[in-house]
């Protein structure tokens, strides 16, 4: 008895073996997998249900998330637009260039073109890479004239195909680019944009508010563009201006036009999705949907793409052999600059979860988001604690294409990733509008920084005090407990090894 006993734990353990080395050979048997990341603007930890969210449902990216890897230490390098994406596209943190800012919709291009980007890696592996949606890293060297070829741009820095807003939905110019080119534009009404002065007889929010859906806080009251007034002005391309509640679509039905066309070759696409940024327009179908009000309608709005992204894949029978890394840039606000009800309206959803702090914010619900890595049939489902950023996904990506091709801040956490092994980054450093804090293990050092506490118009809390701080995460989540004071000593060796990496 003993024997069988013994030669079946033999077959059981040898079948476990053989299960392992499958999945580690997936990627040479199947040919280089196609990779997605869908990327969310400012959507916050507490935001999903499939995190936590008792008040929302959002069943797709629940998909993803159930039946992939949920992250529950997964990062955003910080806790605004640019300088995330700068990193996810990168692989460097964001606060080694002084420029990775909330870039105005002006802004030169802030990746420069000589610059390794996950794109570039991928293509020299023989894929296609797109963007659809959201660029806001900044086009043109200066002085950027919207009639001709707007460049360099995401084509310049990897992309083969880019349809892209420029900036951000509340930020002129309000048009579609594509591969440098503004989509639909009549060359006899020239676009004219200028962040400083109004053009003269255009409207604008602070003088017009009858023209308004909605009203805007001061700085996101230039110019109105289908009644919502923006941040900074513009003139002209009216056949090529956006209409806001069809954003959601239009990128969609783009993203899925890309993934058809390049089914036979693989293919990187970066799905960065608008929502639940402001000026929060769902479309008129997702109004009313989650009772919060817009922000919530946006949510849902995106879940909904989210979906059909879903569905086109599985019809054109990618999914078997697509990599989808699903997270967003930095956490959430509810006041961003338009009176759109998100505070009066949000009863008892926690876009934050139960962290503090939010977006702009040094605490974790500035850099701590959603983050799932989802492969049909190669990722087994889990949750996992462990810490990953977004600055690690190139080095990851290049390896499992069989590129070497690593940066010096980010990690290759592949193995982390496709589920084989639960083990992170040993330290992390956040960042937020320019201040950065370190995370070690489940240590959390916030230096102290000048300026407010809490953004008041926001309601967000800044991280900033004149002393120390010093969380553990593992009894205090929320970050209330500061043990500056009762543990010196882990004080000094978190400020040791964070100035090592901030001066490296
Ligand atoms: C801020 C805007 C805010 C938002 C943010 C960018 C003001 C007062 N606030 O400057 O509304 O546009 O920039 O958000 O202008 S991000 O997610 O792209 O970083
Ligand atoms: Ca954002």
């Amino acid at each position: 008895n003993l024997k069988v006993i013994l030669l079946l734990l033999i077959i059981i353990l040898s079948s476990c073996k053989d299960k392992t080395k499958e999945i580690t050979q997936v990627v040479k048997e199947d040919g280089p997998p196609n990779i997605i990341f869908i990327y969310a603007d400012d959507l916050g930890y507490g935001d999903l249900s499939a995190y936590g969210a008792t008040e929302i449902a959002t069943p797709n990216f629940d998909n993803l998330a159930t039946n992939g890897i949920k992250f529950t230490n997964g990062y955003a390098t910080s806790a605004t637009c640019s300088p995330s994406r700068y990193a996810l596209l990168t692989g460097t943190y964001p606060w080694r260039n002084k420029n990775a800012k909330i870039l105005p919709g002006t802004a030169p291009l802030l990746i420069d073109t000589a610059q390794v980007t996950l794109p570039k890696i991928l293509k020299t592996q023989g894929y296609h890479t797109g963007i659809v949606g959201k660029w806001h890293l900044g086009l043109g060297t200066g002085n950027v004239d919207w009639n001709s070829h707007i460049s360099p741009g995401p084509n310049e820095v990897g992309f083969d195909y880019s349809y892209i807003m420029a900036a951000t939905q509340d930020r002129v110019p309000t048009v579609y680019i594509q591969d440098g080119y503004v989509d639909n534009l009549d060359p006899n009404d020239p676009i004219l944009v200028d962040y400083d002065k109004n053009f003269e007889g255009e409207p604008t929010g602070t003088e017009n508010p009858e023209l308004l859906k909605f009203k805007g806080d001061p700085q996101h009251s230039n110019a109105i563009v289908n009644g919502v007034s923006r941040i900074g002005f513009m003139k002209g391309g009216q056949s090529a201006r956006w209409i806001d509640e069809d954003m959601a679509d239009h990128f969609l039905a783009k993203a899925q036009a890309y993934v058809k066309s390049h089914k036979e070759e693989p293919f990187f696409l970066y799905y960065a999705l608008q929502q639940p940024h402001v000026p929060r327009t769902p479309n008129p179908r997702f109004v009313g949907t989650s009772g919060m009000g817009p922000r919530g309608d946006v949510i849902m709005e995106a879940d909904w793409c989210v979906g059909e992204f879903i569905k086109t894949l599985e019809q054109e029978g990618l999914l078997e052999n697509t990599l989808i890394i699903v997270s967003s840039d930095n956490g959430p606000v509810l006041d961003d600059g338009y009176e759109d009800q998100a505070i009066e309206k949000l009863g008892n959803h926690k876009p934050t979860g139960e962290l503090r702090g939010g977006k702009y914010s040094l605490f974790e619900a500035g850099t701590r988001v959603p983050f799932i890595a989802y492969w049909k049939g190669k990722i087994k489902p889990g949750v996992s604690d462990a810490i990953v950023s977004q600055v690690d996904l190139l080095s990851s990506m290049a390896q499992l294409v069989g590129s070497e091709v690593l940066t010096k801040d980010s990690e290759n956490m592949l193995d982390l990733l496709l589920g084989k092994t639960n083990q992170g980054r040993e330290n992390l450093i956040l960042e937020a509008t320019s201040r950065t804090a370190f995370r070690q293990g489940d240590w959390v050092l916030i230096p102290p920084y000048d300026g407010p506490k809490v953004l008041i118009n926001k309601g967000v809390e800044t991280g900033n005090s004149k002393e120390f701080q010093l969380y553990n995460l593992s009894e205090d989540p929320h970050q209330d407990q500061n043990l500056a004071q009762s543990n010196p000593e882990k004080l000094k060796e978190l400020i040791t090894n964070f100035e090592a990496i901030r001066g490296s």
